[in-house]
């Protein structure tokens, strides 16, 4: 099983290009963002814990989203790969991904960084905040999502550094352009 970590801030085009990934691949797509906002949109237990929290731009907590994790892991056994957008978020997240991959005898395979700098992608954002209203992408809830990636998000660089899982790719450009280096340098 090919485990593919899609890492970047706020609208470096994870999402975007994680579609494309899954598609190309045959490995089943995970954002756990889309997974928070359908539970939100339906108006569950846990979308109405967590609705305030992502609308202000804050991390959900670590124990909801391993939860969350480990049901979709369990409900994809077979699958070929996955390509994780959105998560891990925070150290915690990410040792206890491995745990849980671990149990099933997988681990991560590669992770690749879209780089982007911060002015693009407040520009995307508030771009987003027009065209779909999105509550998260207002400027304010913007800037307090780009400190939380600084604070909790970001230094899961060196942990994947360390590990010799981590690759860079050059985030601006045409999606086509940035999906094609992405191809090149996955190894599947
Ligand atoms: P996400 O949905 O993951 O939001 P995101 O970081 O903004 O990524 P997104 O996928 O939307 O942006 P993308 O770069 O694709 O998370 C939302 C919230 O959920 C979080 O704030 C948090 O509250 C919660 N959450 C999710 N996972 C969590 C976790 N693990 N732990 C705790 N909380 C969690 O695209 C951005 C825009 O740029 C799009 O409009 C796109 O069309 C555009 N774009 C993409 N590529 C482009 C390009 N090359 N050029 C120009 N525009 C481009």
């Amino acid at each position: 099983m090919f485990n593919l970590i899609l890492f970047g801030p706020p609208g470096a085009g994870k999402g975007t290009q994680a579609v494309k990934i899954a598609e190309t691949f045959g490995w089943k797509h995970v954002s756990t963002g889309d997974i928070l906002r359908a539970e939100v949109s339906q108006g569950t237990p846990l979308g109405l814990k967590v609705k305030s929290v992502m609308e202000a731009g804050h991390l959900v907590s670590d124990e909801l989203l391993i939860e969350i994790m480990e049901s979709v892991f369990l409900k994809n056994s077979t699958v070929k790969g996955f390509v994780l957008d959105g998560f891990p978020r925070t150290i915690n997240q990410a040792e206890e991904l491995d745990k849980m991959l671990l149990k099933h005898g997988q681990k991560v395979t590669q992770v690749l960084a879209l780089e982007v700098d911060e002015d693009e992608l407040v520009k995307r954002l508030l771009k987003r905040a027009l065209e779909q209203g999105r509550k998260d992408d207002t400027e304010e809830v913007v800037k307090n999502r780009l400190v939380q990636y600084h604070h909790h998000t970001k230094p899961l660089t060196d942990y994947y550094i360390d590990k010799k899982l981590y690759q860079e790719v050059y985030g601006v450009g045409s999606i086509d352009d940035i999906f094609s280096q992405l191809c090149a340098v996955i190894k599947p």
